[in-house]
């Protein structure tokens, strides 16, 4: 490869001589370049992951970290006197995705690559992506995301598929991104696939648009606003559009390959992310019977063979039960071969409750995916034994070998060979670089647990890593952060149960502490990131608290000497990948049972924050790996809060009745400080909610949440004590790394090679 400013200079520029817009169109032709020179992976079985979602980030650091050659374009754009971090910021980020699933997907697509499976991602390339979240009137509006530029990493192909619909067929076109593995000669893709008549124009006010028009708007947006039937109708499209369009390329593939159909099972394996993708099946089946003259018992049993499905949660609001009258009126083709696997098993399984069609005449796509698959796994190993043990009993008794657990995985090339370069650089000069190929040899830090130099340098890594957000969101957020404050961080999807409300109680508890004169002894900023689906209203109101929390606290000339909250706007990777090398305290404060795995908490954990958490999700892992001395856990176990929903036991008012502190933090959401600042509906939504209902159970584990973060914050005092518990995190984060999940795939269900 000519270095880049051979590159350029062939083309007759001078790198000094041009804009940081230039350099970056430059770099990205340069990488597409490389990268269009190398191989794909070609095992004999193909891995599709199907995704709804792919949160993949800015790809153009990501590429240059993968091809190996970051440091040297790094130099080579600062000997001409230009700085890389300035380039990378003309990049926009692809808004393929909304949380952790997505952001999964993504880490591991970068796995398989590194591991040289051959293993693709198939999704839908949504123009506007997930909405893009403003602030007014400390509220959260929502706006259309276009992201897709002129000069962009998508690769155009000539496949094209036509997907039938009941009352049209739709013309796909697909395009590509290369996904590079680390160091390797070989590559992969994401595919994406997307409509040919997209129209701008559907757009009307806001993300607002018409729902009716197929042909115009299916890949427009990611989760379009479904709380209507119009709404329901076009996510089943674009469901069914890309399952379609991923069995036809999965089929052909196979062929090129020297399949005969009959074997189609030992050259392709989905993997079901989540229940979005599930029509796969009955398409899959479909195709192999109408378009390849298969009988139907021997197209179910190829389709047995070849299909897994990843559970990421236990809430039941998050299942899919499409209305079957729903699917009649879009894929009509599809209903008859539901039905028919649902004959299939109502034919072996009595029990009503494992059906696929239920009686209200719902299509449980969680259970025809259980009922055809190989393999049903969750993603964290608390969060699989709550399926078997609870969740998924009836399905575990039946198929107790399909069930398996895959816990979660970060990719660390992005979350700490990019996002914390200063770390990463130091745990090279202490343990070498084999970490990188496998991230267990991290381990080697253990021997530093105790050096006093290495924990000084630790901290001038994380206060140099402050400085850096600073100049982040001072540029780009319109925030004024302390460099010298404690950074207590909170980032992802606002949802009830993972209880941003908790925190939110405890900044009014501590506000309300040092209106009284009890100072903490170091100023604590508290940072919260992520969006709010825009029919969950609870979710709007608890931003709106946060917001109106911020805007008394920051402007309050005492209390600002002591304590900080922010809520930074539209919530992505690249702000997380600022964010988590600069903090101290990881808040993983989800109800017990409700976090499926959780991977921030892993990133936070690798970039030397320590954990504040309930034994939920990953954390439970985190904890055991780490050990109990450091990490900071509270709250009531999973089995209790299980058991307290079987009894519908909790009394969220006996709580608020019966302590002067909680009840002194709730009654503040309706405060005169915090009305006159807001929306009075939204506050007293939030407040009565919280003492009538409180379905995710805040209030029973806010006293010692508040008991266990004030104890952090003492601790952190002793920075050799902090510091030690810091080392030993991320000598333990190995595990984490999502090419061991992805081992564990291959190894386990996949079986590609
Ligand atoms: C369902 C029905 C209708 C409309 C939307 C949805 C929907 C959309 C998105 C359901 C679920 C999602 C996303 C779920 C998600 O991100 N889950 C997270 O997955 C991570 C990766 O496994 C876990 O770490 C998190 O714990 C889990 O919350």
């Amino acid at each position: 490869m000519t270095n880049f400013t051979t590159y350029i200079e062939k083309q007759g520029k001078k790198l000094n001589e041009l804009s940081n817009e230039e350099i970056y169109v430059a770099l990205l032709h340069y990488v597409k370049e490389a990268a269009a020179g190398k191989e794909k992976n070609t095992a004999k079985r193909k891995v599709y992951y199907i995704s709804a979602e792919f949160l993949i980030g800015k790809l153009l650091s990501n590429n240059l970290i993968n091809l190996g050659i970051y440091k040297d374009i790094k130099q080579e754009l600062a000997i001409a006197g230009k700085s890389i971090a300035q380039v990378e910021d003309v990049e926009l980020e692809p808004s393929l995705g909304n949380g952790g699933l997505g952001r999964l997907a993504s880490c591991f697509i970068d796995s398989m690559s590194s591991l040289g499976i051959n293993g693709e991602g198939v999704g839908l390339n949504y123009h506007c992506g997930l909405f893009k979240q403003v602030f007014r009137h400390n509220e959260q509006e929502t706006e259309p995301n276009y992201w897709i530029e002129e000069d962009s990493w998508l690769v155009p192909t000539d496949i094209s598929y036509d997907i039938p619909f009941k009352d049209f067929t739709l013309k796909s076109r697909l395009d590509r991104i290369d996904v590079l593995g680390y160091q390797r000669d070989t590559k992969n893709y994401l595919n994406l696939f997307d409509i040919t008549g997209i129209d701008y124009g559907q757009i009307k006010d806001g993300i607002d648009f018409d729902k009716t028009n197929i042909v115009r708007n299916l890949t427009l947006f990611l989760y379009p606003d479904d709380s209507n039937k119009n709404g329901e109708l076009l996510r089943i499209y674009q469901q069914y559009f890309m399952v379609s369009n991923a069995a036809q390329l999965l089929i052909d593939e196979a062929i090129e390959r020297g399949s005969d159909i009959h074997d189609l099972a030992d050259y392709a394996y989905v993997q079901i992310n989540d229940t979005h993708p599930s029509m796969v099946i009955p398409e899959l089946i479909r195709l192999l019977t109408e378009k390849h003259e298969i009988d139907f018992d021997e197209a179910v049993s190829i389709v047995k063979n070849m299909v897994g499905y990843t559970n990421h949660t236990i809430l039941a609001e998050a299942l899919e039960k499409w209305p079957l009258d729903y699917l009649n009126e879009v894929v009509p083709h599809l209903v008859t071969i539901i039905e028919k696997l649902d004959a299939l098993v109502a034919e072996e399984v009595k029990d009503p409750s494992l059906q696929i069609i239920d009686d209200s005449r719902r299509v449980h796509m969680a259970h025809m995916d259980i009922h055809f698959a190989t393999s049903v796994n969750g993603v964290a190993a608390l969060h699989t034994e709550i399926l078997k043990n609870s969740e998924l009993k009836g399905f575990y008794e039946l198929y107790p070998e399909k069930f398996n657990n895959k816990t979660n995985g970060i990719t660390f090339r992005r979350w700490l060979e990019f996002a914390n370069q200063d770390l990463a650089d130091y745990i090279k000069e202490l343990i070498g670089d084999d970490y990188l190929t496998d991230a267990t040899k991290l381990e080697k830090l253990l021997a530093f647990a105790d050096n006093e130099t290495v924990h000084a340098k630790l901290s001038q890594i994380k206060y140099n890593n402050k400085l850096a957000l600073k100049r982040y969101l001072k540029d780009n957020k319109g925030i004024d952060l302390d460099e010298n404050s404690i950074i207590d961080t909170q980032i992802k999807r606002f949802h009830e149960y993972k209880r941003q409300q908790m925190n939110a109680l405890y900044v009014i508890h501590k506000y309300l502490e040092i209106k009284r004169g009890n100072l903490p002894q170091r100023k604590i900023t508290v940072i919260f990131g992520g969006k709010a689906a825009p029919a969950y209203t609870i979710a709007q109101d608890i931003i709106h608290l946060i917001l109106c929390l911020s805007e008394l606290i920051n402007n309050d000339p005492q209390v600002s000497q002591y304590l900080n909250v922010h809520l930074v706007e539209n919530y992505n990777v690249t702000v997380a990948e600022h964010l988590i090398p600069a903090t101290d305290i990881s808040e993983q404060i989800s109800l017990a049972s409700k976090e499926a795995s959780g991977t921030g908490n892993m990133k936070f954990m690798l970039n030397g924050a320590l954990t504040l958490g309930t034994m939920d999700g990953a954390n439970v892992e985190i904890a055991e790996l780490a050990g109990m001395d450091n990490i900071y856990t509270f709250g009531k176990d999973s089995d209790t809060i299980i058991d307290l929903y079987a009894n519908s036991s909790y009394v969220s008012a006996e709580y608020y009745e019966n302590d002067e502190t909680i009840k002194e933090a709730v009654d503040f959401i309706v405060s005169d400080e915090l009305i006159n600042r807001g929306n009075a509906q939204r506050l007293e939504r939030l407040y009565n909610e919280l003492i009538n209902k409180d379905w995710f159970m805040t209030l029973i584990d806010l006293k010692e949440y508040i008991a266990v973060k004030e104890k952090m914050l003492s601790d952190y005092e002793d920075q050799d004590v902090w510091m030690t518990k810091v080392v030993k995190n991320i000598a333990k984060a190995g595990f984490f790394s999502s090419d061991r999940t992805i081992e564990q795939y291959n190894e386990d269900i996949w079986h590609s090679n």
